[in-house]
């Protein structure tokens, strides 16, 4: 049988639970677990020399092989090329993308470092699964080593359409080296246009179905959604019904309806346009006015890259503004937090919830979308509005509510809706997404990927 082997940017600590890791972590673990292989990435640590054998700790049938970064490739690769320029271009967000030739070139050196520890482990017939825009160039550095297995590239984030992926100085050279691998798997039908789009007009691909043919090379491209464990995502919440820090969240609430927010602490997840459109539903319709209370739980991330110390002062005032103008004693209507909590004690807040408000203006899927539907109880759902511009709209926007996250007054408006939907409504709308979170979820995810890479 042969070896899957996952590569990633970093691997999900051993031990599982409390952390803000994120989505790609989430999911490639989940689906890891069933199959079993090795799993190849940082490990989070800086050390002043670069790492030559990999550590590997082994945790039931998965194998973590994990190296450190330097300083310097820290700097380069990781803050700068990756987060300080390829996340924000992705996320359309090029005022805030940083291009140094230092950083692309760091870039590629771990990319090469990466696939030397590869080429020393790898067997024949063993599968590659490279994940992520951090890793973009690693099937390019595999086959210049000669590794001839199957590689497939899953990029976990949007790919920006031609007009903005160009104002990547080696954009050419980013997408070249993106038809190394055999297959290549984005979030939604837009995202796979968008590679298509490029690739016939900088490149001069043929397509034909879902085979993009250059030169003499041909690859597969295709949109695979990432999912969940719906059923796993449903016991969770239950988990912790009689929990603490769930009793105090009730108790605070007295009551009241409960809208909530769970994200990385990022500017692409439109926290601020989110904040106003609260503030607006209070202005709006006054009959909310103490009757309504906003969690926003917001982790930070990345507080060494440019941009997310902005989003967090920004997020600070706003948040500060609004409770300043709108507490009244007994009540206050947002409560901001900068901290992570267990799954199992966040899956239970949106099950005591009314409403999840899941507004980005870009995300490639958003998982806590699909999280929030999967911890709804049967016979009392709460309702999602959901932002047009994450790549679960594609699959959820019937039964969501759609708002255009840059609409402060359309969102306000999806609040009330959403707050006084009657239960005939919630119902019919939580059943229809549930049958499709079961349909699509994150083992067909994993299975539809690997039988597409094939042998
Ligand atoms: P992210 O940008 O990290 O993922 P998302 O898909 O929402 O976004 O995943 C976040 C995950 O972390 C969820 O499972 C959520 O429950 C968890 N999480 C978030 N805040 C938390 C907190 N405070 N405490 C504990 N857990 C928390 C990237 C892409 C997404 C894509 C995923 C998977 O940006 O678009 O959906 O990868 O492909």
């Amino acid at each position: 049988m042969s070896r899957l082997i996952v590569v990633s940017n970093r691997v999900a600590p051993i031990t599982e639970g409390k952390s803000s890791a994120g989505g790609l972590v989430v999911g490639v673990l989940d689906a890891l677990r069933e199959t079993g292989g090795i799993w190849l990435g940082w490990n989070g640590n800086i050390e002043p020399e670069p790492t030559q054998q990999p550590v590997t700790e082994s945790d039931k049938n998965i194998d973590f092989c994990t190296v450190a970064l330097t300083q310097r490739d820290y700097d380069h690769y990781y803050r700068g090329f990756s987060n300080g320029l390829l996340w924000p271009t992705f996320h359309y967000r090029i005022d805030l993308s940083r291009y140094t030739g230092d950083d692309y070139a760091g870039y590629l050196k771990v990319n090469r470092h990466f696939a030397q520890i590869l080429a020393s482990s790898l067997r024949d017939d063993d599968r590659i699964w490279v994940h992520d825009y951090h890793l973009i160039p690693l099937g390019k550095a595999c086959r210049d080593l000669g590794i001839r297995n199957r590689i497939g590239f899953f990029l976990h984030i949007p790919f920006p359409s031609p007009s903005v992926l160009t104002t990547i100085p080696p954009h050419r050279a980013l997408v070249e080296a993106m038809c190394a691998y055999d297959l290549l798997g984005f979030q939604t039908q837009t995202d796979v246009q968008a590679f298509v789009d490029y690739a016939t007009r900088y490149l001069g691909a043929a397509v034909s179905g879902n085979e993009v043919k250059i030169g003499d090379r041909s690859i597969k491209v295709g949109a695979y959604p990432i999912g969940i464990h719906p059923d796993q995502i449903r016991a969770l919440s239950k988990q912790s019904r009689r929990s603490k820090p769930l009793d105090a969240l009730k108790s605070g609430l007295q009551h009241r309806k409960l809208i909530v927010s769970v994200d990385r602490l990022d500017y692409s997840k439109g926290l601020v346009e989110r904040f106003n459109a609260f503030e607006r539903l209070l202005e709006t319709a006054p009959r909310h006015r103490g009757k309504v209370t906003f969690v926003q739980i917001a982790p930070p991330s990345r507080q060494d890259v440019q941009g997310y110390r902005q989003i967090r002062r920004q997020l600070e005032s706003t948040a500060g503004r609004i409770n300043g103008k709108w507490t009244e004693l007994s009540w206050t209507p947002i409560r901001y937090m900068n901290r992570s909590y267990e799954r199992a004690l966040l899956m239970s807040f949106f099950r005591v919830s009314q409403v999840g408000l899941v507004t980005p203006l870009r995300d490639g899927m958003n998982l806590v979308a699909k999280e929030y539907i999967a911890s709804q109880p049967a016979h009392d759902p709460g309702v999602l509005v959901l932002s047009e511009f994450a790549g679960a709209a594609a699959e959820m926007r019937d039964g969501a509510l759609m708002v255009n996250p840059y609409d402060v007054q359309g969102m306000a408006d999806a609040l009330d809706r959403a707050l006084s939907m009657a239960l005939d409504e919630r119902k019919s709308r939580y059943e229809h997404l549930m049958e499709i979170l079961r349909k699509n979820d994150l083992s067909s995810w994993r299975d539809r990927f690997l039988a597409d890479l094939g042998d």
